[in-house]
């Protein structure tokens, strides 16, 4: 038996506007249809400047114990918007991990949830009805086979519906991503797949991380159809994501796409970067943040002004500060609740440490504390 090829491939490398601001010219006239407005790139330079403050106040609600920890977006914004732009608000579902909250923003999550959810109030998770996002998911890779499940929905009831599911570059080393991305190639769903390549999976580096040169190549023992972007490039990741998009919708199946990107922060305000990380390395990407590129852009065309970016910080500021009033002054949940939700009929035991939970001791009288009332609750 003569030798012959088997399998034989490359992973492409998309990037449409460059560090500088300036898009490829060729690949602009290339992606034609998919190249983004004016109007577009500058509705999302505005949104992702105030993604950006409201990362930056999140930050710092934390570190004056006004919230118990908070997994920084920052430097990712690009690979979220750009993504989320692609697919239609309400229609198609975004199922994500944490570090995508652009893009949840957009497609229509009221920007208190997230502060709830980091605040500990899983009311924070209760996704308003017709907004299709699935709660923030922190246990690493598992929500990308509810994505999986999703789109298999969408398909068995033929209703036109695309899942994206955003997962970072650590999760691909689970489990579950194999076992989504193996049912998503079989069964041909419509799901893209989103992993944002941030360099870290808290401290472990990509490079002691996989032994694989990209992360869009683990897609192809799949047979999904995958691609590397530049993930700080707007335009490449909607580009990309459109493309997927379209083939989602002519029932061609998966796609995934690695987004290079950086987390310009800490892991979350628990970590501290600067142990294990080049200074070299996040001054690098500094110049490479998502937002400058944009602003440059959107000035080369002379469609931006230092006074438009003055009014911009502003407007964020005060967007953001009634954002955490929000959060902050919704009436505090009842204590009840954690008996009251778990079970469809609370078991005895339960039972009894809900009627007492305000006396003094477990099982006390609670008409004898003085406290009938909330007993009969
Ligand atoms: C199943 C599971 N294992 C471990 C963890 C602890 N953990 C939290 S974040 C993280 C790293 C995730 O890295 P990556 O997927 O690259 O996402 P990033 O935080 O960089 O966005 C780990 C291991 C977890 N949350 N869930
Ligand atoms: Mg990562």
């Amino acid at each position: 038996m003569p030798r012959k090829v088997a399998y034989k491939t490359q992973i492409e490398h998309l990037q449409i506007l460059d560090e500088n601001g300036k898009l490829d010219a060729k690949l602009a006239k290339e992606f034609g249809k998919n190249l983004l407005s004016d109007e577009q790139v500058q509705q999302s330079y505005e949104h992702m400047t105030i993604c950006r403050q409201y990362d930056e106040v999140a930050f710092k609600l934390q570190r004056s114990g006004r919230m118990g920890t908070f997994p920084q977006n920052k430097g990712q914004e690009a690979a979220a918007i750009g993504s989320a732009l692609a697919a239609r608000k309400g229609q198609d579902w975004l199922v994500s991990a944490y570090r995508e909250n652009a893009a949840l923003f957009m497609h229509g999550l009221p920007m208190h949830y997230v502060l709830n959810y980091w605040m500990g109030d899983e009311r924070g998770s209760k996704i308003p009805e017709g907004v299709k996002i699935t709660p923030l998911s922190v246990p690493i890779g598992t929500h990308m086979l509810h994505a999986v499940g999703i789109a298999w929905a969408a398909k068995i009831r033929k209703e036109d519906s695309v899942a994206l599911t955003y997962f970072g570059d650590g999760a691909t080393s689970e489990g579950d991503f194999h076992e989504a991305a193996n049912f998503a190639g079989v069964l041909k769903v419509p799901c893209i797949f989103i992993c944002q390549n941030n360099s870290w999976a808290i401290s472990v580096p990509r490079e002691k991380q996989t032994a694989s040169e990209t992360f869009a190549q683990k897609a192809l023992a799949y047979g999904i159809p995958t691609t590397q972007v530049d993930g700080n490039d707007l335009f490449a990741m909607y580009a990309a994501t459109k493309d997927a998009h379209e083939r989602a919708r002519k029932g061609e199946g998966p796609s995934f796409i690695e987004a290079v990107t950086y987390r310009l922060a800490d892991h979350t305000t628990a970590d501290d970067a600067s142990r294990y990380r080049d200074p070299k390395d996040l001054d690098a990407w500094k110049a490479r943040d998502p937002l400058i590129r944009l602003r440059k852009y959107l000035e080369n065309k002379d469609l931006w002004s230092d006074e438009q970016q003055e009014a911009l910080e502003a407007k964020a500021k005060a967007i953001v500060q009634e954002v955490v009033k929000t959060a902050e002054e919704m009436p505090k949940p009842d204590v009840d609740d954690i008996f009251d939700y778990t079970f469809a009929e609370l078991p005895e035991s339960l039972r009894v440490q809900r009627d007492t939970m305000r006396t003094t001791s477990l099982g006390q009288d609670p008409e004898q504390a003085g406290l009938g009332a909330r007993a009969a609750h």
